[in-house]
């Protein structure tokens, strides 16, 4: 194992809010006589008690604001709205003061310069604001199934209100560098408690004992929490595709899965490793890993623009795992492999670990994917899942989590006592 990877203290890569007004200014440009109505979480939302607050994703991925309570309005990008680009933020009065600390709200001197919005308001001029912008409009965009949706509905019965899904998945799916730069951060942890979680597997007796020393690792390097739910599972706990109680005991000979990934200023990873407990593969698992291993690898080697992922897809890398698979007849009765893989081949990579995507658009430059073969047999207690996380580039793709191992040698070179 190498020496312990150094990160200095807020050495993150904040995203300047230069990029959120940008990314606002080209979502902008596609609304069209429509008005953008989109609320953030409040803190009653997301039980903010376990895991602290939580902003909505899109409304975080468009305005960079993580405080609670918030609002924005976006108008089409033309002359008649040229005010179109409005946060609104709740009062920080002593009692906010008191409950959540300091914060920004309206009232402050350089509101709209340190938000980057062309116009911040107290959240008082919300609904007002609203009228008036929506007056404006033929249509109204919102998040579909929010409560702003059954509020816009009942309150502009006559204005259509319609899912502003399409046009932010299609902006969200292609990173731009700074994202990338957040992504490869990620990634980067994500490999450190790997590799400390393997050397864990062997030196533990229980899962959660491993879950423990990845999230040590992870908060360690500068992590601010688990993109999702850590999933350590032995044995046939590996065929639970999102088994994450992780309270089981530790049995030598048996495979483990390793699902983790680290959020790092905002953005996440999402690696899998499958690891003997003991350090060595039997005959049987080490057949059935180096099939999912080849699969993998081919998937990976077909990445590149223009290539769909959807399940549904023809010719797609999911499409393409399946047929590979079906070409190994590697069950317990000699039957194809292709039964045991359930689950899709990858998503897409970014703020959210399953991030927001339009399920028809191919592949292009600057996208994100996780690419996560897996087999599962639970008669035989196997489960075994490879997975990492892929940037298609102009020609191909980069795999941005190469330095993590995954051959069988190396593994059980890394994990030998
Ligand atoms: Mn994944």
């Amino acid at each position: 194992m190498p020496a312990r990877q150094k990160v200095a203290a807020g050495s993150g890569v904040p995203i300047p809010v230069s990029e959120y007004t940008a990314r606002r200014v080209a979502l902008r440009q596609k609304l069209r006589n429509a008005v953008l109505v989109m609320e953030g979480n409040t803190e009653a939302e997301r039980g903010e008690l376990r895991g602290g607050f939580f902003q909505e994703p899109n409304f975080a991925w468009l305005s960079g604001w993580l405080e609670p309570g918030a609002a924005l309005l976006l108008a089409p990008a033309d002359e008649k709205h040229a005010d179109g680009d409005l946060l609104f933020l709740p009062d920080s009065d002593a009692t906010r003061r008191l409950w959540t600390g300091p914060a920004l709200d309206a009232s402050a001197a350089r509101a709209a310069q340190s938000t980057g919005f062309g116009d911040v308001r107290r959240m008082a001029h919300w609904e007002e604001t609203l009228r008036v912008l929506a007056s404006r409009c033929q249509h109204i965009y919102c998040i579909p199934g929010s409560v702003t949706e059954q509020r816009l509905r009942q309150a502009f019965p006559f204005r259509e209100v319609i899912s502003v899904q399409p046009l932010l998945a299609d902006a969200r799916m292609r990173k731009s560098d700074r994202e990338i730069a957040a992504i490869r951060e990620a990634v980067s942890i994500t490999i450190a408690g790997q590799r400390r979680a393997w050397r864990s597997l062997q030196q533990s007796s229980y899962e959660y004992e491993v879950a423990a020393d990845l999230t040590h690792e992870f908060l360690r390097l500068g992590s601010e929490r688990h993109a999702f739910a850590p999933i350590v599972a032995c044995g046939a706990n590996a065929c639970v595709l999102h088994y994450s109680r992780n309270r089981s005991p530790l049995r030598k000979g048996e495979l483990t899965i390793l699902d983790t990934g680290a959020e790092r200023a905002g953005y996440c990873g999402d690696l899998t490793r499958t690891i003997p407990v003991g350090g060595r593969f039997s005959k049987r698992q080490r057949a059935l890993y180096d099939a999912v291993l080849a699969v993998q690898k081919a998937v990976i080697a077909s990445v590149r623009p223009g290539v769909h992922l959807g399940r549904q897809i023809p010719g797609s890398i999911h499409q393409q795992a399946l047929s590979l698979f079906a070409e190994l007849p590697l069950g317990k009765g000699r039957e194809p492999l292709s039964a045991a893989f359930p689950h899709g081949i990858g998503h897409h990579l970014g703020i959210e670990v399953h991030d927001a995507h339009e399920p028809h658009a191919a592949l292009a430059p600057g996208m994100v994917i996780t690419v996560e073969p897996g087999i599962y047999l639970p008669d035989e207690g196997i489960g075994i899942r490879i997975e990492d996380d892929v940037l298609v580039t102009a020609t191909g793709c980069e795999v941005l989590s190469a330095a993590l191992p995954k051959e069988v040698h190396e593994i059980e070179e890394l994990c030998s006592p």
